[in-house]
């Protein structure tokens, strides 16, 4: 403790000694007039990137954030730095080189968070109704006072070498040791700050870095200069990717679908031939929460209502990977798995897919999807174009105020609510419609407990005291956990579902309609809250020993297969009928097209999932990471064990029949994909011709 004080008074005494030293030297201001156009080029590339920040994106936490000028700061002193490897005179030309492009970044992320609320992606720049929408608008309607302000880095260096040209300054002569010591002293300034700014970096942080998809999230913590760089390589990695192995690759989906069998009609072909289409996309809805009640009140009432009453899938489950929500629409519309690398929202927004609404536009539907966030979240504004929607309405087509917004955006009820006019138009235009609606309000940490409405999570009992008088007693239960909060939110996004369904009816919009519901996938919960859930010990409010008699284990296996999501199908005359029931074969996202596909009339001969309703007990949910469900075993591929449902054994050659069809399915989903293999006329030679003319 003693040599502690010690060091530490040292350490004082000496940084004192030093900042006394700068003072009386007048080190600082000799350093400055030194490296004028080095700190003139920083400063103003960090005043840039910060102005951006600060009118972009309105928040505390960002008005306040010190990581990104962190980040910013260590970009450019290292950039900076290596200027001085220059001759001076040829450091004005560097610099201003520099600080145009830097100045470029910050202009064109401005103008484009103008007109979209997003920052711009290099990906887009192929994307020619981007430059073609944006270039008539940009000087007459988008461009602002504010944006003018960027272009102080420039005009300052100007004025900057000017005035040094005037004092010959550039005649000074720098031999190439001394130009060499001062880029690595600078240079290991930045990268001291680098460090500094890795440190504040969570894991969360650094995932969305490699997503690269919330684009606000990321200029937020790393500044736009990062954001920019990581946006290069992440819209370069799919070219790179789908340069070499074409040829295997084709020969691989040829082999799978020569050896693939056809499907079968069956007594659910063309049910809903003609009929217009709702889909819901139930933000984080798990199927355990349709089983829970909190003193007698269920969590999820409209969704266990349509369950009741419509086709109810209660063993089907999303197969997600990094792409969360967008994998799960991914698998939904096209019959395809995620791709192992990147997402195909952002990195392969390009390709073609034998999607559910393209599919449904050639049978003269008006296609359309609605979400109340960004519209360049997970790349929509993109990828919803090439799943054939016809108009996808998002963040700027509602009316989004303080009032309305919950989480991530515009609630769930003013969302459905804006939504139901919208359709109600276009049902007047359009004899057959397919539309999407979005849900966002259940979305994680689910932390908005106060705006979900009273809905307790607690145990109340009324006891009776020995005088014969009752009381109420009320026990934590889930009241404060995580868990505790998804259900309040769960809860309260089920009641805009109810809403929905209500203001749908009274428009008339159900007369013909069929509605499918899916969870997106699932609130990625911790256990511990489950335990809690399961082992509940009102006495000591905490959770059952487990060596307690009454304790039920709840381990990782029925943590991962509790994973699953409802799917619900549902008319308003299916109740009582023969389609009105609970469907259990395991079933997932990727199987909904070719079963929605048998019931409507369309096909995709490229899915990758089967029709339910053709493949029965026989199906098998691959997962992305190798793992596989059948109605008889969960297999986890990592571990390399399994779970027997029905209490039977499986045969090595199973297991191994099994983990060969999980990896041929994952491949080839992820080939179909990268490689674009099912855009038409793909001859060899038109591929290099047209990696050529992208490349140019
Ligand atoms: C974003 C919403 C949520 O618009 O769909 O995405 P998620 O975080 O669930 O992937
Ligand atoms: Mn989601």
């Amino acid at each position: 403790m003693k040599n502690i004080k010690n060091s530490w008074n040292r350490l004082v005494e000496s940084l004192k000694k030093n900042l006394k030293r700068i003072k009386k030297e007048h080190l600082i201001r000799e350093y400055a007039q030194n490296n004028v156009l080095f700190l003139v080029f920083v400063i103003t590339c960090v005043i840039n990137s910060t102005m951006l920040r600060l009118f972009c994106i309105k928040s505390t936490e960002n008005y306040l954030a010190i990581a990104p000028i962190l980040a910013d700061l260590a970009i450019v002193t290292v950039v900076g730095g290596l200027g001085y490897l220059l001759k001076p005179k040829n450091r004005f030309g560097y610099y201003l080189g520099f600080s145009i492009f830097f100045t470029a970044i910050c202009l064109i992320n401005s103008i484009y968070y103008t007109y979209y609320t997003s920052f711009a992606s290099v990906s887009m720049l192929s994307l020619t109704q981007y430059v073609g929408d944006v270039g008539d608008a940009v000087v007459g309607q988008v461009m602002q006072f504010k944006d003018f302000l960027y272009l102080i880095g420039p005009i300052a260096l100007i004025l900057v070498n000017s005035k040094l040209k005037k004092k010959n300054y550039y005649k000074k002569v720098e031999i190439k040791s001394e130009r060499k010591k001062k880029t690595i002293k600078t240079v290991s300034v930045g990268a001291v700050i680098a460090l500094i700014f890795l440190f504040t970096l969570t894991p969360t942080d650094i995932s969305r870095l490699i997503k690269q998809w919330n684009r606000e999230y990321i200029v937020m913590k790393y500044g736009i200069y990062i954001y920019q760089a990581n946006d290069v390589i992440a819209s370069i990695q799919p070219k790179i990717n789908s340069l070499f192995g074409y040829d295997q690759a084709k020969k691989n989906f040829n082999d799978y679908f020569t050896d693939t069998e056809k499907h079968q009609d069956n007594e659910y072909t063309n049910i809903f031939e003609g009929k217009n289409v709702i889909v819901i996309h139930g933000e984080s809805l798990q199927t355990n929460l349709m089983d829970l009640s909190f003193n007698g009140e269920e969590v999820t009432p409209n969704l266990n209502k349509l369950a009741s009453e419509g086709m109810f899938f209660s063993n089907f489950y999303s197969p997600v990977s990094v792409g969360t929500s967008s994998d799960a629409e991914l698998m939904f519309n096209t019959s395809l798995l995620p791709t192992q690398s990147g997402t195909a929202f952002v990195s392969y927004s390009d390709r073609t897919y034998n999607a559910t609404p393209g599919l449904l536009k050639e049978k003269g539907y008006y296609t359309f999807s609605m979400h109340g966030n960004n519209a360049d979240f997970w790349n929509r504004r993109n990828m919803h174009k090439s799943l054939g929607y016809d108009r996808f309405y998002s963040k700027e087509d509602y009316d989004v105020t303080e009032e309305n917004t919950v989480g991530l955006g515009i609630n769930d009820y003013a969302f459905f609510n804006q939504s139901v006019d919208k359709i109600t138009k276009i049902a007047e235009k359009h004899d057959k419609w397919y539309g999407l609606l979005m849900m966002l309000s259940n979305h994680t940490p689910f932390a908005e407990v106060d705006k979900y409405g009273d809905f307790p999570v607690d145990i109340k009992e009324t006891v009776t005291n020995p005088d014969g008088t009752t009381e109420e007693v009320s026990y934590p239960y889930m009241e404060g956990t995580k868990l505790g909060n998804y259900f309040k939110s769960a809860h309260y996004a089920d009641g805009a579902i109810g809403e929905l369904m209500e203001r749908l009816d009274e428009e008339g919009l159900l007369e013909n309609t069929v509605v499918v519901i899916y969870g997106d996938h699932d609130a990625k919960l911790p256990r511990s809250d489950y335990n809690r859930l399961y082992n509940y010990d009102k006495q000591t409010d905490s959770t059952l020993d487990e060596d307690d008699p009454n304790h039920k284990e709840y381990d990782s296996y029925q943590y991962e297969l509790g994973r699953k999501v409802p799917l619900i199908i549902w008319t308003k005359d299916m109740k009582g009928t023969k389609l009105n029931k609970e469907y259990t074969n395991v079933m997932s996202m990727y199987d909904v097209e070719p079963t929605l596909g048998n019931m409507f009339g369309y096909s995709n001969e490229y899915a990758l999932g089967h029709d339910i309703f053709d493949i029965k007990d026989e199906n098998i949910v691959v997962f992305p990471n190798g793992n596989w469900l059948t109605n008889d075993v969960y297999y986890n591929s990592q571990k390399g064990e399994y779970l027997s449902l029905n209490n039977q054994a499986i045969s090595e050659e199973e297991i191994e029949k099994n983990n060969e069809y999980a990896t041929k399915l994952l491949d080839i989903s992820n080939e179909i994909i990268v490689f674009d293999l099912l855009k038409e006329d793909q001859t060899d030679e038109n591929r290099v011709i047209e990696t050529q003319q992208k490349g140019t």
